[in-house]
């Protein structure tokens, strides 16, 4: 069989010196691409000692029975099986700290980055002249195949978007192909994020001072086998790493998207308070309705938006809306009790309800953080 070369002439030749390379391929649901992808890197890194390290969120396709079966016979192969969890960039974060190779590669599972530039992308980072050597699709000699005319122009704006409102220097900061140096990994790693997709830009973005970049142009070949993973999730999580990027250097992305679903919930509640007072019900039960109707939409909202990443199901979402509720009226509590005590000393109104207003949101989302939607 061919990989079993692989795994023999591979380890026979290197067993004895140390480690150069580590390549990390993120895969969901790329059985089929797993045996294509070892060949053509044993061929083309051949004269490197290196490692290919699979991280498997569990495809339901068996991808990492696959590979794991391949890794029994070869210890130059690899596999991070993660259960209960996706997420693109998380898993290159955990498949680039399972490794002691000083030098990380990452790349697609699915064969679209072209291999034959590694050598050049590592060249790139052990002489010297780069921490990161990135494969770009928007540099001359770059291109990324026969996208339609919608990816072409979404992938064109996401690529401004980053260059905008991170300063990034890189050509292609959504480019999922890349060579980067151990250190250069570490530094980065206290300010990483691991949401989303773009584990390049979330690296580049995190590190203290500008890394030296350098980057080699390849084409982005058509996808043959498996499926795309592209869709509103992926955009939806781009925009929170800019987001946190960004002004989540200054407070807590979860906290601001834990206000956003607030303020919608004041709407449903006045909404609410309106249908039910044309229907000549008392303002008490009328009250009583909104805030019991407005708590559950943020609940349910939270869930899927505030903390989609722990997102509760099952038995789980019915304890998690009572615990929700039980947390949401001591923040009513709190809110009158305090808004109450500056009204009586300080006398503005307004800033007696703002502070209760900020009081309660926070006791309500640290509480819920806590106990609704705990780790
Ligand atoms: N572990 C893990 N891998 C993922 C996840 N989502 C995507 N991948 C892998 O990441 C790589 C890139 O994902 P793709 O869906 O091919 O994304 P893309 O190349 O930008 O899009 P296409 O051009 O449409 O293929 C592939 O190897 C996927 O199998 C995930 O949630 N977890
Ligand atoms: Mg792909």
């Amino acid at each position: 069989m061919r990989h079993e070369s692989f795994a023999n002439v591979h380890f026979r030749e290197f067993s004895t010196r140390p480690l150069d390379l580590a390549v990390v391929v993120p895969t969901f649901n790329e059985a089929a691409n797993v045996r294509p992808l070892l060949d053509k890197l044993a061929i083309t890194l051949a004269g490197l000692h290196f490692e290919v390290i699979f991280v498997d969120d569990n495809s339901p396709d068996n991808t990492a029975d696959l590979v794991r079966s391949i890794a029994r016979s070869n210890p130059n192969v690899r596999i991070v099986h993660r259960i209960g969890r996706r997420g693109l960039s998380s898993a290159v974060i955990e498949g680039m700290l399972a490794t002691a190779a000083p030098i990380l590669a990452v790349m697609d599972g699915d064969l679209q980055h072209d291999e034959t530039i590694l050598p050049r992308l590592y060249h790139a980072v052990t002489s010297g002249n780069a921490e990161i050597a990135v494969g770009t699709r928007y540099t001359d000699g770059g291109g990324v195949g026969d996208w339609d005319k919608t990816r072409h122009r979404i992938s064109r704006w996401a690529t401004h978007l980053a260059q905008k409102v991170i300063g990034t220097p890189l050509s292609d900061p959504m480019s999922g192909f890349f060579i980067i140096r151990r250190e250069t990994l570490m530094a980065a790693m206290p300010n990483i994020s691991g949401v989303g997709f773009k584990i390049l830009l979330d690296i580049v973005a995190s590190l203290p001072k500008a890394p030296k970049i350098a980057e080699i142009p390849f084409q982005f070949r058509a996808r043959e086998v498996g499926e795309s993973k592209l869709g509103p999730l992926v955009a939806a999580e781009y925009l929170s790493l800019l987001a946190e990027k960004t002004i989540g250097k200054f407070i807590p992305i979860r906290f601001l998207k834990f206000l956003c679903v607030g303020s919608l919930g004041v709407l449903v509640h006045l909404s609410v308070l309106a249908v039910t007072l044309s229907l000549n019900i008392s303002f008490f039960n009328a009250q009583t309705t909104a805030v019991a109707i407005a708590i559950a939409f943020n609940f349910f909202l939270n869930n899927i938006f505030t903390y989609s990443d722990r997102m509760l199901k099952g038995w789980a979402l019915m304890r998690g809306l009572l615990s929700f509720y039980l947390i949401a009226s001591i923040g009513a509590v709190a809110n009158i009790g305090i808004g109450t005590w500056v009204n009586a000393q300080d006398g503005r109104w307004w800033l007696a309800g703002v502070t209760g207003v900020i009081v309660g949101a926070a006791w309500n989302f640290t509480a819920s953080s806590f106990f609704t939607w705990r780790k």
